[in-house]
This record gives C-alpha cells, sequence and structure tokens, in this order.
C-alpha cells in the first residue's frame, strides 16, 4: 500500500496511527502542502484527490481519499478494529472521533486557515484568534465527554478510532501554543497513548519529509 500525505496533515496523521496500530506495510509518498502553492494543487495529485487534500491510500488499483473511509477500509483488513462491534461502545467511539475529524480539523485547516489570514484579512493575529477560539470550543466539550467514556484512552482501556483522531488535533494545538491545562482529562489520555509504539511511529517529526 501508498500513502500520500503530509507529515504535519492531522488527516494524514490519523492514517499513519492506523496503518502502525495493525502493521500493515505501506509506503509513505509525501505531497509538499505548502512549498511551490502546494504539491496538492498541481494536477498529478488532483488524479488522485479531485479535491485536492491529503491524505490519498492506494491498495493495488484501490485509491481512497478521506482518512476515516481508509481508517474503515484498513479496519475491514487487519486488527486491532479501532471501531468496537459492541453498538454502543462503536457509537460512542464514532461520536468522539467526529468531534475532531468532523466538527474541529475542517475549520483549522490549511486552507481555512490562509483565507482567514489572508483573504479576509485577519493576519497572523486573526488566524490566532481564530485557531485558540475553535479549539478551545471543541476541547472543553471534549473534556467533558471524557470525564463520561475515557480510561487510559478515550472510551476505556483499548485504542479506538476516538484516539487515532484525537492526538492529531492535540499535536496541533499544541503546534499553535493552544493553553491545555483546562482539559486535564484530554491531555492525561493525549500523554497515555505517546507512550504507545504506533503513536510514536506516526508522530509527524519522525517523518522522512519534516523539515
Ligand atoms: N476530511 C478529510 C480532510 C482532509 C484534509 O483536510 N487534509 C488537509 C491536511 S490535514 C489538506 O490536505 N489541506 C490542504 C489545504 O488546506 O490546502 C480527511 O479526513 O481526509
Amino acid at each position: 500500500m501508498e500513502l500520500y500525505g503530509y507529515w504535519r496533515s492531522s488527516a494524514s496523521y490519523r492514517v499513519r496511527i492506523a496503518l502502525h496500530l495493525k502493521q500493515l506495510e505501506f509506503d509513505y509518498k509525501p505531497v509538499h502542502l505548502v512549498k511551490d502553492g502546494g504539491e496538492h494543487k498541481l494536477e498529478a495529485y488532483a488524479q488522485l484527490n479531485p479535491a485536492k487534500l491529503v491524505p490519498t491510500l492506494v491498495d493495488g488499483d484501490f485509491e481512497l481519499n478521506q482518512s476515516l473511509a481508509i481508517i474503515e477500509y484498513l479496519d475491514s483488513k487487519a486488527g486491532p478494529l479501532l471501531v468496537p462491534s459492541d453498538p454502543k461502545r462503536a457509537a460512542v467511539v464514532r461520536m468522539l472521533a467526529l468531534d475532531m475529524a468532523c466538527d474541529l480539523q475542517p475549520i483549522t485547516n490549511l486552507r481555512v486557515l490562509q483565507y482567514v489570514s489572508g483573504t479576509l484579512g485577519g493576519g497572523d493575529d486573526g488566524r490566532q484568534a481564530w485557531i485558540e477560539h475553535w479549539v478551545s470550543t471543541a476541547f472543553a466539550a471534549f473534556e467533558k465527554r471524557l470525564e463520561k467514556h475515557a480510561g487510559v484512552c478515550c472510551v476505556g482501556d483499548e485504542v479506538t478510532l476516538a484516539d487515532v483522531c484525537l492526538v492529531p488535533q492535540v499535536y496541533n494545538a499544541m503546534r499553535f501554543n493552544i493553553d491545555l491545562t483546562p482539559y486535564p482529562t484530554l491531555v492525561q489520555v493525549y500523554e497515555n497513548l505517546q507512550q504507545l509504539d504506533a503513536f510514536q511511529k506516526a508522530q509527524p517529526e519522525s517523518q522522512a519529509d519534516a523539515t
């Protein structure tokens, strides 16, 4: 399999964690999101993803975009299951995963930040205020959910899709110096997950394209 991604992309980071948890071999194909206006906007990459976003997984002649669809596909290939089979547990895991991947990540994505700071004229301060507002809104709610559901991981003591989606957003928040002290449960779960080999291997700074 091949994974087209970018070291700092949170959606690529999710897929890397899932691949490592499942111990699936893959070739990592870096797509630079910043250099020369972004390699993801070039025709060669748009052939793989017309939405011009990373990641893309290629498995033989099968090409797939959208990190959550990719992770579900990987779940069908190899264990451990990241969405549990118990329906209630699965629904809770999906709820938490979507809090991060659907309600938070898209509004802090590169193209949105560029629009806020550039097109709308917000500059660096506007971008920072935007990130702080939306991360703290999402993390405050997530902290409450974790108080109800967390063990060592987001939902009990097993690693799930919720953890795979949380860690990249915490990495992103730290990158933008967001104060995490109001979210002690979230920070504890993040630190627990950072101990695991798969999460370490998937870290942005450990990727070949990290600069
Ligand atoms: N919902 C998509 C989101 C993909 C996405 O937003 N990718 C970002 C990096 S995390 C990207 O390619 N951004 C490029 C840009 O904003 O121009 C997924 O989960 O795969």
